[in-house]
């Protein structure tokens, strides 16, 4: 299946002017890849939702969270620290977003170092007609690559940033323990490569990004460069009664607003190398208010040939990104059946929410039980941000229409 906002590439600009390349080295700033390989979820899977019966009438409110959460962690409290050099690697594939690349729902072996590679890439891109912008990527995608991996596991990743770059880039793993996320061990020059390992001891979803310092933060981030990983709890995700829940296939979406500066008549401006913009996107951004709010970089990239599909009796789980500002996200013609609000899966889901909240730099989760065919539209219920700015996905279902859930007992005619 085709997704993804078409991605312009240009080459590299030959001539950088020396004002650019100034504030560049004293901004500290930092940040390519081959699109990526097609992406085919291959999921195992279980079973389907549990019956209504397991779910607690008190559902995944606030203080059923709160009073049950410790007979759910069943994790370590604290980690005793592996012989890493004995322990199993592999090599994790990372695909281009909505895609997550492929995994097992449940793990219980022994922890394992799971070796990520992400290239940047400063590449100008159509964020909407007529309105680009040089993104910073992991991986030359908006948003970069989701990772995936279980409680426990080691994440080793290798971060370049090719001698094409004009920039610094690092990454910041709020999935992780030390070192601003490890954006102080990251960082990487135009020409340099590095190697991070960190421990997933916190299961759930979460954000990472690009964090260079200073206002180069909101300004690479704004930029794209942020992503997610999923860290699995070892024996899989949980309903409030602490039942199995699995899921038919996922979804990533990640939100990305945009502040493009515009010139004297209004037209939004084109730069000629990465760099060339910041002094104005910083002006821009000042305001607070985005010039574009869109689902995995561009408008109309999850609609169309990059909508999402499922079947009716599916799961499908959604990864929901915003690392910059908040978000809420709502199904239009179904439900978040379950659903981790603020990502962490050592909590119970929220159950049956209508629309629920993406907080400003985080990942939120949701398991959405398919059960009429359809067109469904998966969006920020901003409705402004919706369909002015585009914040939205389509979500196409196949299947047998249940005329006990809906019927049209009388088509519109006139009135009698
Ligand atoms: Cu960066």
């Amino acid at each position: 299946m085709s997704h993804q906002g078409r991605i312009i590439l240009k080459t590299w600009p030959v001539g950088l002017t020396l004002l650019a390349t100034a504030l560049l080295l004293v901004a500290g700033i930092a940040c390519r890849s081959d699109d990526g390989a097609t992406p085919t979820p291959a999921f195992s899977l279980p079973t389907a939702l549990p019956s209504p019966e397991a779910v607690p009438a008190d559902g995944g409110s606030r203080e059923a969270t709160a009073a049950r959460s410790s007979d759910y962690w069943t994790g370590p409290t604290d980690w005793a620290p592996e012989d890493v050099s004995s322990l199993e690697r592999v090599t994790q594939e990372l695909v281009d977003p909505p895609f997550l690349p492929e995994h097992e729902q449940t793990y219980d072996g022994e922890p394992r170092v799971v070796e990520v590679r992400m290239v940047v890439e400063e590449k100008e891109i159509e964020v909407a007609p007529g309105a680009f912008i040089w993104a910073f990527t992991f991986n030359g995608s908006v948003p970069g690559p989701i990772i995936v991996v279980h409680e426990g596991d080691y994440v080793e990743l290798t971060l370049v940033n090719p001698s094409s770059s004009q920039l610094l880039h690092n990454i910041d793993f709020h999935a992780s323990i030390g070192a601003l996320g490890g954006g102080s061990l990251t960082q990487v020059g135009p020409g340099q490569e590095v190697v991070l390992r960190f421990r997933a001891v916190k299961p759930g979803v979460f954000v990472y990004h690009c964090a260079p310092g200073g206002t180069m933060v909101p300004w690479h981030v704004t930029h794209g460069m942020n992503g997610a990983i999923m860290v699995l709890p070892r024996d899989g995700l949980k309903d409030p009664a602490g039942s199995p829940i699995s899921y038919d296939r996922a979804y990533y979406v990640g939100a990305q607003d945009y502040y493009l500066p515009r010139d004297d008549n209004g037209e939004f401006k084109r730069y000629d190398n990465p760099a060339a913009s910041m002094v104005d996107d910083l002006e821009a951004m000042r305001a607070l208010i985005p010039t574009h709010i869109v689902f995995n970089g561009s408008t109309g990239a999850l609609q169309g040939d990059g909508q999402l599909t499922a079947n009716v009796g599916e799961n499908v789980l959604i990864v929901h990104t915003q690392a910059d500002r908040q978000l809420y996200p709502h199904l239009i013609g179904g439900h978040g059946d379950y659903v981790w609000e603020r990502g962490n899966f050592s909590s119970p889901p929220a159950v049956d929410l209508e629309t629920w909240t993406i907080a400003a730099g985080s990942a939120g989760a949701s398991i959405h039980a398919i059960r009429q065919p359809g067109t469904y539209v998966y969006l920020a219920h901003n409705l402004i941000e919706a369909f002015v700015y585009d914040a939205k996905a389509i979500l196409v279902a196949e299947g047998e229409w249940n005329n006990d859930l809906m019927e049209q007992v009388k088509p519109p005619t006139n009135i009698q």
